[in-house]
């Protein structure tokens, strides 16, 4: 069983973003809630399955789960104008963006938030699943990976863009209304968008993946 609160987790995030940019690690010892316990063994694994690997029935669960988060009221409180849970986790990675890309803690801090991520689909939106994964390596390798499984418009994400404003227009977020960003005033609007280039993958091959994995620590990896 796993002690580690959904909401502790998702609260300890949201504090860092408003109060200060320290660094993750030491926010994080500063502001352990008391429920912010991991026991050392398990007694179930949350098995995370590549996309191409679950069942049609499990893509819809958890396509089903994300869409209970947009639709699940907030609950840290803490973000002006969100509506919703997902605005803001949206708003913890929008805020926090300055201190967590172009470093060596980028790793640790994205593993967290996925993390916070799937406690919240599992606490609050009752997936029972585990967070999948996109295997783009995989999908880059067999063709255009806009005609990928997890782009499919009926068991997937939907589709590309269309369009101006280049908002994804089929699939289960088709309809979705956003309201996190940096190039839209907070609060207001805005689709979903997408504009998938096949040649912007090539960075991501097998390659350059393993000699990342070569090195001793984060910062050396970045
Ligand atoms: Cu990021």
């Amino acid at each position: 069983m796993l002690f580690l609160s959904m909401n502790a987790v998702l609260l300890e995030l949201a504090i860092t973003s408003v109060v200060c940019a320290t660094p993750f690690r030491e926010s994080v010892s500063k502001q352990t809630p008391k429920d912010f316990a991991i026991p050392n063994t398990c007694t179930t694994i949350n098995h995370r399955k590549s996309w191409n690997a679950l069942t049609v029935k499990e893509r819809h669960e958890y396509i089903e789960a994300e869409l209970c988060l947009m639709h699940h009221p907030p609950v840290t409180g803490l973000v002006e104008n969100a509506t919703n849970v997902w605005d803001e986790i949206a708003n913890i990675h929008i805020s926090q963006r300055n201190d967590i890309h172009y470093v060596g803690q980028f790793l640790p801090w994205h593993r967290y938030s996925v993390r916070m991520h799937e406690l919240a689909l599992q606490k609050l939106c009752n997936y029972r699943g585990a967070h999948p994964y996109w295997d783009e390596l995989t999908d880059y390798t067999n063709g255009n990976v806009s005609q990928s499984p997890i782009f499919d418009p009926i068991t997937g994400f939907g589709g590309n863009g269309t369009g101006y404003d280049g908002c994804v227009v089929n699939g289960p977020f088709g309809k979705i209304k956003l309201h996190m960003s940096l190039h839209h005033a907070r609060g207001n609007e805005f689709c979903l968008s997408r504009n998938l280039d096949q040649s912007s993958f090539a960075e991501g091959i097998a390659t350059n993946v393993e000699h990342c994995f070569g090195f001793a620590n984060y910062t050396d990896s970045w």
